[in-house]
């Protein structure tokens, strides 16, 4: 056998088995996942950390005045998305001045667009959909309600809890 024929062999039989090796090496890199709780005091770029996806309903099918759910709770520091939607048959706001001036907003991103900056009020009509990816900055509690005339009165309030981040404690 010479040296070419004994490399053809060697392709054919170990070759094969020592890609497939690799191959299997790679794929369980890939598929490595951190262990629960890693992000919890995330140092690195807030704005490439993981997201958190949060939905809340303005109104319903029902047509109630109010925010489903009306309590919402974030941790300052991680990243989020608000997918805030509006089934019901009426226009409503998510409005939450104070608590969008102490959050940094990534994007709003409504359909094929994405809208970069702060932003302090969305106002959703009847059926529509937006997504709000931002991170909150400073703990505190933040009053939330919808500024349709009469929609704050008659219930259509909510609170937003920033908690202090898990780096900080
Ligand atoms: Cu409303």
């Amino acid at each position: 056998m010479n040296r070419l024929n004994w490399f053809k062999n060697f392709s054919r039989g170990y070759g094969v088995k020592i890609l497939a090796l690799i191959c299997g090496l790679v794929v369980g890199i890939s598929g490595f996942n951190f262990p629960a709780g890693a992000n919890s005091g995330f140092v690195g770029d807030l704005s490439r950390q993981s997201l958190t996806e949060v939905q809340v309903s303005l109104g319903n099918f029902a047509n109630e005045l109010k925010f489903f759910p009306n309590h919402l709770e974030f941790e300052a520091g991680k990243r989020y998305k608000l997918v805030l939607k509006n089934p019901s048959n009426q226009k409503h706001y998510f409005t939450a001045k104070d608590f969008a001036d102490v959050s940094w907003t990534q994007k709003v991103e409504v359909g094929k667009a994405e809208i970069k900056g702060a932003i302090h009020e969305v106002e959703l009509k009847p059926g529509g959909e937006l997504e709000w990816v931002f991170v909150p900055i400073r703990p505190g509690n933040y009053q939330l309600y919808c500024s349709i005339p009469g929609h704050q009165e008659a219930g259509m309030t909510g609170e937003i809890l920033i908690q202090t981040s898990a780096i900080d404690t």
